[in-house]
């Protein structure tokens, strides 16, 4: 390595919080989905990390993305807007992606596209790589697998040999656990390096909030509060989430809070309905302030049939919620069997219940809520942005 190499990963190992000061600010592309789910939100909130290191932040997407909210003088937002004309049966998105990408690189100088998502964010800005360079401009690319893009949609062959074009074509791949990063080399032909870059949190926000009068409010006789969050897909296995519920319900008074909303909820909230459980859960739909029912919450459950990290698990640990979760994916990674929670296999709704008891019990409770909480601090923002900035 270079003097400067070397000095820049001294500090990064020994110093990460000063690392920035000796970066060139750079100008960058964000390329996301801009909904609720996690690769959208981990973009986001990098995007404005940085941007409050003063690089300049280029987000391109078809909406705002969601935790996009305030102003900032360096933080700009780019809509990929396209017609769908009568002879398009399918609007081109990805056309319109790659067009966008190519005027925004120009325009403002973008040096690096982080793109978020292999399909089709990676595979359109390996086309805008493509057109720029004819044109004698060079860029970077930067993937980030979040999951579903690899587990889900990169096993359906039909997609593989554009996943891998993706991939080849990106400067740098990250994936955000150890179990991504496996999967990602078993499925696809990609022998590049994958550096693996976790999830992260913000903990100015995600804090554990004094909110004792709206937990009264919820559960006016001490009961337990558990708590699930998610875009009830299939892959959620929301109904495990109401079967762990009812197993400790039966025991011990508790409460179930279901946030987030999905293809699956108007099924699994009509069958709630006509049974038992229903005075006792409460589907709250999609909520922007997460963390403040994240407060008053004793429990987390995510017994995901696949997850490649889990931001909502390490969402509630830093609200100092135990979690119980399935091992698969980078779950067991996020929470650590018998410390923050507990892990089972998937579909094992009896241990996942009777784990979910052994928590509960006030001689236990204040213990796992202290440990999920300690292990969530690794994940601070602050450990996490100079992994992406090294690479940048
Ligand atoms: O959880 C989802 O279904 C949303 C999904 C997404 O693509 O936005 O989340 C994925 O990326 C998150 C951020 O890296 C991870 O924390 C989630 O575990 C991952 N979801 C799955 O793997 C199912």
């Amino acid at each position: 390595p270079t003097f400067l190499e070397f000095f820049y990963s001294i500090l990064l190992v020994f110093k990460p919080q000063y690392v920035h000061l000796c970066i060139i600010y750079m100008n960058i592309g964000i390329i996301c989905y801009p909904t609720f789910g996690g690769s959208g939100v981990v973009a986001t909130e990098l995007g404005k990390a940085l941007a409050a290191q003063n690089h300049n932040i280029h987000f391109i997407s078809y909406d705002q993305p969601v935790r996009l909210d305030a102003f900032t003088e360096n933080l700009f937002y780019h809509e990929v807007s396209f017609n769908n004309y009568p002879l398009f049966k399918y609007a081109p998105y990805e056309i319109a992606l790659t067009s966008k990408i190519v005027d925004i690189v120009k325009v403002h100088k973008i040096e690096v596209l982080h793109v978020h998502y292999a399909i089709p964010h990676a595979a359109a800005a390996a086309t805008a790589k493509h057109i720029l360079a004819r044109e004698g401009i060079k860029i970077k690319i930067v993937t980030t697998l979040h999951g579903t893009d690899i587990t889900l949609v990169g096993k359906d062959k039909s997609y593989e040999p554009v996943v891998t074009y993706s991939l080849q074509e990106s400067d740098v791949v990250t994936a955000v656990s150890e179990s991504l990063k496996k999967d990602t080399y078993s499925f696809f032909n990609y022998t590049g390096e994958i550096h693996v870059v976790p999830n992260f949190i913000d903990f100015q926000r995600f804090n554990k909030q004094p909110k004792d009068h709206f937990k009264k409010g919820i559960a006016p006789n001490g009961e337990k509060i558990l708590v699930h969050t998610s875009n009830f897909r299939k892959v959620k296995r929301v109904p495990d989430v109401l079967e762990i519920y009812r197993r400790v319900a039966a025991k011990i008074p508790a409460k179930l809070l279901l946030i987030g909303d999905g293809p699956e909820r108007a099924s699994i909230e009509a069958e709630c309905r006509n049974c038992d459980i229903c005075k006792d859960v409460i589907f709250l739909g999609k909520q922007e302030a997460v963390e403040e029912i994240l407060s008053i919450a004793d429990l987390f459950l995510i017994p995901s049939e696949t997850e490649s990290f889990g931001l909502a698990a390490l969402e509630a640990m830093a609200c100092e919620v135990p979690v119980i979760s399935t091992n698969t994916g980078g779950l067991p990674e996020v929470n650590i069997d018998g410390l923050t929670g507990y892990t089972s296999n998937i579909g094992d709704v009896d241990k996942m219940a009777a784990d979910a008891l052994t928590i509960l019990k006030d001689e236990n409770l204040t213990q796992f809520k202290a440990q999920a909480k300690k292990h969530s601090l690794k994940y601070k923002l602050k450990n996490i942005l100079p992994l992406y900035q090294a690479l940048y």
